[in-house]
């Protein structure tokens, strides 16, 4: 049995001695990257995080006192030493465990995350909780730590946050996991000041952030003050002098080893002992462990699958077989869409891209690689970045913001003040629209087009394949107003590629005639329609499918004339179907007086969990057989396929 397998519940580490927990260190690490070679998972991140998360859970108590991580990318090591290492093997998988603290899995999880910048302010919200309790209830002496790390320490919602703490002075403790990196290097002004605070070694202030907390700490001040001194000695360490965070209010401790857990649990518990806000800064080496990962932590920030070729721990063992030749995969829908900006780039000198964090995610690097001047990443900072690109559209500049969709919520105010109520022609390409599988919950795109439907001004486009897609860049780069266009994280079909070609805003296009039903969709989701077309087909029911390519303004006129007359209406978008396309086409009927039978398929209300895409678009009927299951449920018509449609599937 190894060390890991023997740990139940985060106590337990208080016996091991030294020794052992560097043999646990080494066996979470080893785990992680064995796991994540089938699984695909953020795992630079985790394994720079090892030695924080052993020393926060020996200084802590946890699941009596907190432990909060921000985004959450980095808790693998948390989530191994709470019982879940037995399971891990799941990772991302449908059912499986999740790539995020997830409440539901454990006691010692406390918030639900995946978007960066959360952290803080949830930790200031449990004190806030924490500091209202009687002194008698043992909940009022809760020890509360986030981890937070140095790109998402940057981003708006934790500088609020930080705002905040400095005010209200709770007692909480703040591990800036400092590696240098957000997927890419981190960016900013912060950055460059964490990256001097690095360097300066010697203590420079004229008054210690010791000497300071020691008057607000009456009963424990002097044996804190004498435990900061003594660290101060025994890190080899110095106060260094930092005015950013110790200006708003918050006592800093650093800069640390993170990787030497003995000398973390010691400012951690000088940490607690101050009673007050204390930011402990530590340097880490994102990926820690694995050579490869610390060599190349963007690729092993978020490894993918097919399996990275993850090189073994032990360069001795035979590398895992992998299976068959990896097929070429055809152009995914993110390198198209930069791939047109390139293009139209080269001659419209007005395009600036701008990304939150994410070049290499929405394929922005390239566009920097060609047009450095005019390439923005703003860090993690979407609603920044929207409202910079009104800014600039302001200023006669035709911005392309770049936007995961899940993130992109973050930007929603500045999409509706700033964008769409200034009508600017600002472009905001919403990558990963739809579902992205194995980050779960928190990463599906899947709110944004029901939250935009309702904005006046806004365009709100997305293409059925990589080819329209290209034609919406040059749609939405010459419309004098905003324009949202939706894009999945999917490959394409394989369409040789071509310049994109003006679109008419607001026109969708018939792909195919029949009499019976009207297949409408919104986005890639149509090519299942044209499948489900063809099936239908074998059971003697023709539909006529429209590819809407616009969900505002919708082509109502078009649809209300081909819906004239059908059994069944199958509006389809990969979705949230509350307030979505769906909704939109049945209004748009409703108004024109068509009241026919109208089955929505879109996305249940509910969060879509972890799993692979196709195993999701399944579970959700809106992969092509779902589809067709549910048009024949609506039509009436049995379940199981007809010979006649057996027949025509196999060929
Ligand atoms: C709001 C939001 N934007 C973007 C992301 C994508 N993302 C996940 S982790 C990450 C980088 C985080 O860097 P840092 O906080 O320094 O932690 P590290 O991975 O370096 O430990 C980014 C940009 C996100 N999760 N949430």
């Amino acid at each position: 049995m190894t060390l890991l397998e023997s740990i139940r519940e985060p106590a337990q580490l208080r016996d091991l001695t030294p020794e052992q927990l560097e043999v646990l260190a080494a066996e979470l690490r080893e785990k992680m990257i064995r796991t994540v070679q089938r699984t695909g998972g953020h795992l630079a991140s985790s394994l720079g995080a090892v030695e924080i998360t052993l020393a926060l859970h020996r200084v802590m108590d946890s699941p009596r006192d907190r432990i909060v991580w921000d985004t959450g990318h980095q808790a693998y090591a948390h989530k191994l030493i709470t019982n879940r290492w037995d399971r891990f093997d799941s990772l991302r998988q449908i059912g499986g465990i999740g790539g995020f603290p997830r409440r539901s899995e454990s006691e010692h999880d406390v918030f639900d995350g995946g978007h960066a910048g959360t952290g803080v302010s949830i930790a200031v919200g449990l004190a806030a909780a924490r500091d209202v309790r009687p002194r008698t209830d043992p909940a009022s002496r809760q020890r509360i730590a986030v981890c937070v790390g140095d790109a998402a320490i940057s981003s708006g919602l934790t500088m609020e946050a930080l705002n905040h703490l400095g005010h209200t002075k709770q007692p909480l403790l703040i591990v800036l996991n400092d590696n240098e990196m957000s997927i890419s290097p981190s960016v900013g002004g912060l950055s460059t000041r964490l990256n001097k605070m690095r360097l300066s070694r010697a203590y420079q202030g004229t008054k210690s952030a010791t000497q300071r907390a020691r008057p607000r700490i009456p009963i424990i001040g002097r044996p804190a003050f004498n435990l900061l001194a003594w660290a101060k000695e025994g890190f080899k360490r110095s106060w260094a002098k930092v005015g950013f965070f110790e200006d708003i209010g918050i006592t800093y401790i650093g800069v640390l080893d993170g990787h030497d857990r003995g000398e973390l649990e010691k400012a951690f518990e000088a940490a607690f002992r101050l009673h007050a806000p204390v930011l402990v800064h530590v340097k880490t080496t994102k990926g820690k462990g694995y050579a490869p990962a610390e060599q190349d932590s963007m690729s092993f920030h978020g490894a993918s699958l097919p399996p990275i070729d993850l090189c073994l721990i032990d360069p001795t063992e035979e590398p895992l077989p992998v299976e068959g030749k990896p097929t070429p995969r055809p152009k995914s829908y993110t390198q198209t869409f930069v791939e047109e900006l390139v293009r139209l780039g080269e001659t419209d000198e007005r395009i600036v891209a701008i990304t939150a964090g994410m070049p290499t995610g929405t394929g922005l690097a390239r566009f920097a690689e060609h047009y450095p001047a005019r390439f923005h990443d703003v860090g993690i900072a979407e609603q920044h970045a929207v409202t910079m690109a009104a800014g600039l559209a302001l200023a006669g500049m035709r911005p392309v913001v770049a936007l995961y969709s899940t993130f992109s919520q973050r930007a929603y105010d500045a999409l509706v003040h700033d964008v769409c109520q200034n009508e600017v022609p600002v472009l905001l390409g919403l990558d990963r629209s739809g579902l992205v599988g194995e980050d779960g919950t928190s990463h599906q795109g899947m709110f944004m087009l029901p939250a935009m439907r309702s904005l006046p001004n806004l365009v709100i486009g997305s293409p059925k394949d990589e080819q329209e897609l290209r034609d919406f860049v040059v749609t939405g780069l010459a419309h004098d107003g905003p324009t949202a266009l939706l894009y999945p994280r999917d490959v394409g079909e394989d369409l040789p590629d071509r310049d994109g070609l003006p679109l008419d805003v607001g026109r969708g296009e018939v792909l195919r005639t029949g009499d019976d039903l009207l297949l409408v969709g919104f986005g890639p989701i149509v090519q299942r329609l044209q499948a489900v077309a063809l099936q239908l087909e074998a059971d003697g029911v023709t539909a006529t499918v429209i590819n809407a390519r616009w969900a505002k303004p919708l082509d109502e006129a078009l649809i209300c004339e081909h819906a004239a007359g059908k059994r069944l209406i199958v509006t389809a978008e990969e979705s949230a179907a509350m307030g979505g396309f769906g909704d939109g086409v049945l209004d748009a009927l409703n108004r024109a007086g068509i009241h026919l039978p109208l089955h929505k398929v879109a996305l249940a209300d509910g969060f879509v969990h972890h799993g692979a895409v196709d195993d999701l678009r399944g579970q959700q009927r809106v992969d092509a057989a779902g589809i067709l299951a549910q048009v024949r449920e609506a039509l009436g018509l049995p379940r199981t396929a007809s010979k006649r449609r057996a027949r025509v599937t196999a060929a």
